[in-house]
């Protein structure tokens, strides 16, 4: 289980993979191997991140390792009937095409455990208002770029109260020209920095603590 987690610290995709199919073989339970090995590892990339010790690209490659390590599991998780912690739908907001602090977000929420409905780029707010219908998520996640774009994370939000449905979800968003202040503003419940702060808000969600 280190040398696993190890793996996926160090981005190393194929021998993750490989581990991971070992330590079924050896009949240890796939959650064990979620919680004890990929979680713990991918918490620890985000510590280091945080502490500026990682960076993006760090990120992905071990974003990577633990996607390729989770391939082997899912199926598992399928065949035992083992629910996710709960679901999360992100997206990148209507006319942006900047994703790659959003699939980071993906991957750390993926990484702790969550089932990701990821709505890709240039998602419009009727996108998330039928994502939020047809999978009834715990939380909505935006991601913005430009300052021509974040408006639409307000007209989301507007789109969920006319659809009913705001008081069904958690809004959190994010992107580098987002603040805490907008988040306010637009009636957003949470702003995160970092994919890691989002991680952590999801968690709360599902603790009732948010
Ligand atoms: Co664009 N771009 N870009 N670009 N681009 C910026 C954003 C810009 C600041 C560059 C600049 O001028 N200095 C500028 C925006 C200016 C502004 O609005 N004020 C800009 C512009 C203008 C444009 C175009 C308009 C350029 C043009 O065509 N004239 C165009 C727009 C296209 C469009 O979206 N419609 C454009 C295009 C592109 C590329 C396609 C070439 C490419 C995107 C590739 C891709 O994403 N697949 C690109 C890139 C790469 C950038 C920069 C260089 C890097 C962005 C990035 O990926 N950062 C950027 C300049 C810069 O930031 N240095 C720039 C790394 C990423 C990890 O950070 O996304 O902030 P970030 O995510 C962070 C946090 O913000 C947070 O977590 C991540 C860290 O863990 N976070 C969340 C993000 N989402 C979150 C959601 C959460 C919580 C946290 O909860 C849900």
């Amino acid at each position: 289980m280190e040398k696993l987690k190890a793996m996926v610290k160090n981005g190393k995709a194929k021998e993750a993979e490989a581990a991971t199919r070992e330590l079924l073989a050896k009949k240890v339970a796939p959650e064990k191997i979620l919680q004890e090995a990929l979680i713990p590892a991918m918490d620890e990339v985000g510590d280091l991140f945080q502490k500026g010790e990682y960076f993006v690209p760090e990120m992905l490659v071990a974003a990577r390792a633990m996607k390729q390590a989770m391939s082997v599991l899912r199926p598992v998780f399928k065949e035992k009937g083992i629910q996710p912690l709960g679901k999360v739908v992100l997206g990148t907001v209507k006319g942006d095409l900047h994703d790659i602090g959003k699939n980071l977000v993906v991957m750390a929420l993926e990484g702790a455990g969550f089932e990701v409905i990821d709505l890709g780029v240039d998602a419009g707010p009727e996108k998330f208002v039928d994502a939020v219908r047809a999978y009834q998520p715990i939380a909505i996640g935006m991601s913005a770029l430009l300052t021509t774009t974040m408006m639409s994370m307000k007209d989301t939000v507007a789109a969920l109260k006319s659809a009913g449905i705001r008081d069904k979800v958690k809004v959190m968003i994010g992107g580098a020209p987002i603040r805490q202040e907008f988040a306010a503003e637009i009636g957003a419940d949470f702003y995160g920095r970092d994919s890691v702060e989002a991680r952590n808000f999801a968690r709360l969600i599902i603790q009732n603590e948010a």
